[in-house]
């Protein structure tokens, strides 16, 4: 009985060992296994008392070699996103985008604005100040990674932030602060989370085929 038991056992572990063997061998030829993903959580330890800090307002994106060759590249490049200025304000306040991709900033607003931008990094693009008629639409490409402060001169209240990134691993939380990146090429990475009010907050992550790697990430220290 014990012997047809064990026989039986041995047997469905020979298939299952089989199955496992064809899936890992035969995965990157069917197209799957051959990504990994990131997921995790972004909190604060503390809110600051500023009535425009959003904590949805944050990026996480991923840094290290071979990410700016991975598939989806091209396409983010030629997604053109959008700044618009809706009753005083900038919309959305933070536009997380890829280097080289096409901004496209509107004056939505029936009254003059100007767009005015400050560079993170000086020297990394060229930064401009501009009027705009109410209306009015113009493009600018960045072409390097950087965090760029928005502003209308006009309006003091009037702040954007245009993160710049190398690649298109990237995301803004939802409501709960959870996020995820999939199709990651395997490897190991740098991990990082801006937010306007806290600057970075970096990990290191190893991301590995078919997996899903869990990061979470925590704000202390708000910026001066
Ligand atoms: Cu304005």
């Amino acid at each position: 009985m014990t012997g047809i038991r064990y026989k039986t056992l041995g047997c469905l572990t020979a298939v299952l060992a089989g199955l496992l063997f064809l899936v890992a061998a035969r995965g990157p030829e069917l197209g799957f296994r051959q990504t990994g993903g990131i997921a995790g959580r972004i909190t604060y330890a503390m809110f600051p008392s500023d009535e425009s800090f959003e904590p949805t307002d944050a990026v996480v994106y991923l840094t290290g070699e071979g990410l700016a060759e991975a598939p989806g590249v091209a396409q983010a490049e030629r997604r053109v996103s959008l700044l618009d200025q809706i009753d005083y304000t900038f919309v959305p306040r933070v536009l997380p985008v890829v280097v080289g991709a096409e901004v496209r900033f509107r004056n939505g607003d029936s009254e003059l604005h100007n767009i005015h931008t400050f560079a993170g990094d000086r020297g990394a693009n060229r930064m401009f100040n501009r009027s705009q008629l109410p209306g009015l639409t113009f493009t600018e490409t960045f072409e390097r990674p950087d965090s760029i402060q928005v502003r209308c001169d006009l309006h003091s209240q009037m702040i954007a932030h245009i993160l710049v990134l190398p690649n298109v691993f990237h995301a803004m939380p939802a409501e709960d602060g959870s996020y995820s990146l999939a199709g990651v090429p395997p490897g190991t990475y740098e991990l990082t989370a801006w937010h306007e009010f806290f600057g970075r907050v970096t990990v290191p992550v190893e991301v590995a085929s078919g997996g899903i790697t869990r990061a979470d990430l925590t704000f202390s220290d708000p910026l001066e």
